[in-house]
């Protein structure tokens, strides 16, 4: 990224929620998207991305997210005296690796997941968000597996890296390169300290201009 170039995202805007194919919002937009266990952190990090508190709904309680929500935006790229924008859709999806026994939250992975990831045409981009603190965990590894059996592109996301000293964020990062091969290099993110944003936005554009 050349050190004159700004990226941002503005204009973030609740569309819809699906659970299948029929309740995608219409156009030709590419879709960035996020996946992760519940509780990982991707209401955060894209109210953060957008700088917009109440955007996706942050919550405490695990398992909330039950629907896939589009939120459309614009990828503002400023260089010198110039000013592209891009316009996208993010994709919060459901978390997975919830169950709660005996209740109707029993599967771990909704079967409308599979159903976005393999037949949406739009998607340019799925980010993997795990704990950046537990890099490896089964479900996280099962996660990747399947997703790059299908041929996803992938940028994998360490979360809560406030919570780690530098050296382990480090550790860890390198970690999660070495066991999630992917198209870009994982990023630490912050959604509390609001870090690692400005180059995962420089993938996102990477990625929306590459296609
Ligand atoms: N310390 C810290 N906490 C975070 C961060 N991101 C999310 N959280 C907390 O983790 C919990 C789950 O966040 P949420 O965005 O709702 O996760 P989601 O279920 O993946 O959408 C909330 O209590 C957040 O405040 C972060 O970057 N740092
Ligand atoms: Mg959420």
């Amino acid at each position: 990224m050349s050190d004159d170039r700004m990226i941002q995202l503005i204009r973030p805007e609740y569309t819809a929620s699906a659970v299948h194919m029929a309740q995608y919002p219409e156009g030709d937009m590419p879709e960035i998207a996020f996946l992760g266990r519940s509780n990982v952190g991707k209401s955060s990090l894209i109210n953060s991305l957008c700088n917009y508190r109440g955007l996706a709904r942050v919550s405490g309680a695990p398992g909330k997210t039950r629907t896939i929500n589009f939120f459309s935006a614009a990828l503002q790229v400023k260089e010198e005296d110039r000013e592209e924008r891009f316009p996208i859709f993010l994709v919060d999806l459901p978390g997975y690796g919830f169950a709660k026994t005996g209740g109707k939250n029993r599967q771990s992975w909704s079967d409308f997941i599979g159903e976005y990831v393999t037949k949406s045409p739009r998607l340019a981009l799925l980010c993997l968000l795990v704990d950046l603190r537990h890099p490896g965990l089964p479900i996280d590894c099962q996660a990747y597996e399947w997703l790059a059996a299908h041929g996803v592109p992938l940028q994998i996301i360490g979360t809560k890296a406030d919570k780690l000293k530098n050296n382990e964020r480090q550790k860890n990062l390198a970690q999660l390169n070495t066991l999630f091969p992917s198209v870009y290099p994982a990023v630490a993110y912050s959604s509390l300290k609001r870090s690692g944003w400005p180059q995962l936005l420089d993938h996102m554009v990477q990625c929306i201009t590459d296609q």
